[in-house]
């Protein structure tokens, strides 16, 4: 019933401490010595690859983690052989037996040190930006992950020819072209039917000069378009007093750490070497003669399919200043901002021991520490060493991760989803394993240059992914504090998280609270709105501050009311003020429909759970007015059973997200049904029934083995592209499963 093709069980994931490795033939569990794979292969094996790995987008673009799950299900997965709770009615025993076999199920997949591994592509442009970094520093990859790699876009290449900015998104000039690149650096030849396919779609549209930005940047970088057609990115801008609304530091992180290197590979207008590759190319992607494209035209030139934010007028005059500048620079600002920007991107290397923030900065910061150093120095073999930790394979081919992983936001949610009910109690090892990772996740050191570079205090907090990753996550620290909660109060652990270290978590939740009352992602908001008119990027919104959002808020203030349970005389005024705040921000986020948009999940149905769960908590621990809680909670209610489909559940796609207006998928999703169940049985909402038809839907998708389908796309980032959740399709259903038996059967 597990299907593993052939060629899956050449691939084999290893962990280490939350590290994930995808390794080929690996005749060991050693990560390390994987890293220096420099396997070949056959035609032979690549053509059982190709077999092995075929994969359907038009059916579901979103692959259900198969190779992984399979694997590891096959040598670990045992049915469930405890005891069952004390005879539930008849009527319920299937629902109790769903429950435990969705749980056990999940448990299965757990990993020696307690997470939850799991598939977090998504995005297009990622990989791309990887392979435009191995090209250019003569870093190849081995042959394996090339073949997977190639097989990966081949997989999701729209039917029009083009590929989408993510899996489920329409083709866009930026997705098409850094497909198309991507496929030539790994060898396919232009002749190939689908890149003729793809290259009509590039020439239908314009050509390449229409690219947005970031595509611009990573064309010039390949030497396929001339830095000359790129807007200033004005490296002594980090040379601005620090006081000023615009000094970079005052930046969303992902923005500050992404346009920091491309500052400095600007400034060197750093560029592959000319060969026939480069020269074809540029023969491939341009509707006209490369030679005669005025270059400067182009800087503002963006294809429509790929337009998401309009540049203003402020950003226009900007860049009329700054491309003048440019012109004539002066030599000893440059060098010393330039310094600036190296030894910063060394400090973030170390900082996260070269996994860097995220995707993108860990490529390009790559390509400047090769360009500064060498291919043979230290640094960058450390970079390219962890290029690995991003990369994942499932059943569409191998792709690149919107981060080093999704680790311990999926395994705080796991454990609490466990935990809801009694029904934890039957997973002992399962909780102890967990708590076990959040124990080793919270971050207990900061690096001397911590705030030399800007970075928030973060001792005590916990990260989205692993510790060594090294960034802090306001609503992850209030996830990874309120798990260690949970374990604590349901007495299967050790209490090995101190009261000191718990109170450090609660001190850094404190101190990321906003003015506005609200709680942002990793950082206070640290510049005024007006600062989002600087947006570069064309294909994202609201990049350039750290707003505060309602799900990172509702998750903080959550955590703080549980911690005042067991601790109410640690800082006990200040925290009732920051849950105060915290929940009028909340209830300011409400819209005339009742929903909340969501910033981070698809999206109405995701951020309507996250407020009106912590709301309902306010209400059941009497912290609030109560009637004014009444009246947002019932709002929402109403929002969520009039978006219930006919067959009880609730389905939303990621045009929620990209338009802010819910819009219905066709099809019930489990994901979204059980967040529209969590919030209402959340706030005791009356209608049984409604809760029942939704309860049913979720009964009926499950799999014989405890899991569920995988669907739509789950996550998202700046309005504008989506990223894969492959853990909610279990952690949700059961969750809600969970409060289900909590409230009406034991
Ligand atoms: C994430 C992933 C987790 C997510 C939550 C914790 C769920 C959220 O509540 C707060 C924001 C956060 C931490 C988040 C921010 C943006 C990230 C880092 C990502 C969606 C994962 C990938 C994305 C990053 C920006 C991708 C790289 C693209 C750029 C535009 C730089």
């Amino acid at each position: 019933m597990l299907e593993i093709k052939p060629s899956w069980k050449d691939w084999q994931l290893l962990t280490k401490n939350g590290r994930q490795i995808w390794a080929y033939k690996p005749e060991s569990n050693d990560i390390d010595r994987h890293l220096e794979n420099s396997s070949k292969i056959s035609q032979n094996q690549a053509r059982q690859f190709s077999e092995d790995f075929e994969f359907d987008s038009q059916n579901n673009p979103n692959s259900a983690d198969l190779v992984f799950r399979n694997q590891w299900l096959r040598e670990k997965y045992e049915p469930f052989s405890g005891a069952r709770p004390n005879q539930p009615k008849i009527e319920d025993q299937n629902i109790v037996e769903s429950l435990i076999n969705g749980v056990n199920y999940f448990s299965s997949l757990q990993s020696e040190e307690g997470h939850w591994p799991g598939d977090y592509g998504g995005p297009m442009f990622l990989l791309p930006g990887l392979l435009i970094a191995s090209y250019i520093t003569g870093t190849d990859f081995p042959e394996p992950h090339q073949a997977l790699m190639k097989i990966y876009i081949k997989n999701h290449q729209n039917p029009d020819g083009g590929w989408g900015m993510h899996i489920e998104g329409d083709s866009t000039m930026f997705g098409t072209v850094m497909q198309y690149v991507s496929l030539r650096i790994l060898g396919v030849e232009s002749g190939d039917p689908l890149l003729i396919k793809a290259r009509n779609w590039v020439m239908e549209n314009g050509g390449a000069v229409g690219i947005p930005s970031w595509g611009k940047f990573y064309l010039a970088v390949m030497n396929l378009y001339d830095w000359s057609g790129f807007n200033s990115l004005f490296p002594e801008m980090w040379l601005l007093p620090k006081w000023l609304p615009m000094h970079p530091s005052r930046y969303w992180c992902h923005a500050r750490m992404v346009y920091l290197p491309m500052a400095y590979c600007y400034a060197h207008r750093v560029k592959a070497p000319e060969n026939d590759l480069i020269l074809s190319l540029r023969k491939e992607i341009y509707c006209g003669d490369f030679a005669d494209i005025d270059w400067p035209k182009q800087r503002n030139m963006v294809c429509d399919k790929d337009i998401y934010t309009v540049q203003s007028p402020v950003l226009k005059w900007m860049n009329f200043f700054t491309n003048g500048y440019e012109k004539i620079h002066f030599h000893g600002l440059r060098k010393k901002a330039l310094q600036f920007i190296l030894n910063y991107i060394h400090a973030e290397d170390l900082q996260t021991e070269y996994l860097d923030i995220g995707p993108v900065s860990q490529a390009i910061n790559s390509i400047c520490v090769w360009h500064a150093h060498g291919q043979q120095s230290k640094q960058f073999q450390q970079h390219v060493k962890r290029w690995y930790d991003y990369l994942w394979v499932a059943e569409d081919g191998m792709k690149m991760s919107g981060y080093n992983g999704s680790q311990l936001w999926d395994t705080a949610f796991t454990t609490r989803a466990i935990l809801e009910s009694d029904i934890g109690q039957l997973f002992e090892s399962t909780i102890n394993r967990a708590y076990q990772f959040i124990d080793r996740s919270q971050i207990l050191k900061q690096h001397e240059t911590h705030e030399q570079y800007f970075r928030h205090p973060m001792i005590g907090s916990w990260p989205f992914s692993t510790a060594e990753q090294g960034w802090p996550v306001a609503d992850c620290t209030a996830e990874g504090l309120s798990t260690t909660l949970a374990c604590h109060h349901s007495g299967l652990v050790e209490a090995k998280i101190s009261e000191d270290r718990i109170k450090l978590a609660v001190d850094v939740i404190l101190s990321y609270q906003n003015q506005d009352g609200g709680w942002a992602t990793y950082e206070l908001s640290r510049a005024p709105k007006w600062l989002e008119k600087i947006n570069p990027s064309e294909i994202f919104a609201d990049i350039m501050i750290d707003y505060s959002w309602t799900e990172c808020s509702s998750a903080c203030i959550l955590s703080l009311i549980e911690f005042q349970q067991d601790f109410p005389d640690y800082k006990s005024q200040q925290i009732k003020s920051a849950i105060n705040q915290g929940i009028k921000f909340v209830i300011k986020q409400q819209k005339a429909d009742g929903s909340w948009y969501g910033g981070w999940g698809v999206c109405f149905t995701y951020a309507t759970w996250f407020a009106v769960e912590v709301l309902s908590k306010a209400r059941n621990k009497e912290i609030y007015d109560s009637d004014i809680l009444k009246q947002h909670i019932d709002r929402a209610c109403g929002f969520l059973i009039s978006k219930q489909k006919s067959d009880g559940g609730w389905g939303e796609t990621y045009l929620s997200c990209a338009d802010m207006i819910y819009t219905e998928a066709e099809k019930s999703q489990v994901v979204n049904t059980a967040w529209a169940l969590l919030a209402l049985m959340a706030s005791d909402y009356e209608h049984r029934a409604v809760i029942e038809r939704g309860l049913q839907l979720l009964l009926d998708r499950q799999t014989q083995i405890g899991d569920w389908p995988q669907e739509n796309i789950s996550g998202v980032f700046n309005y504008n592209c989506m990223i894969t959740y492959s853990a909610y399709r279990n952690i949700f259903p059961i969750w809600a499963l969970n409060r289900y038996y909590k409230s009406f059967i034991c």
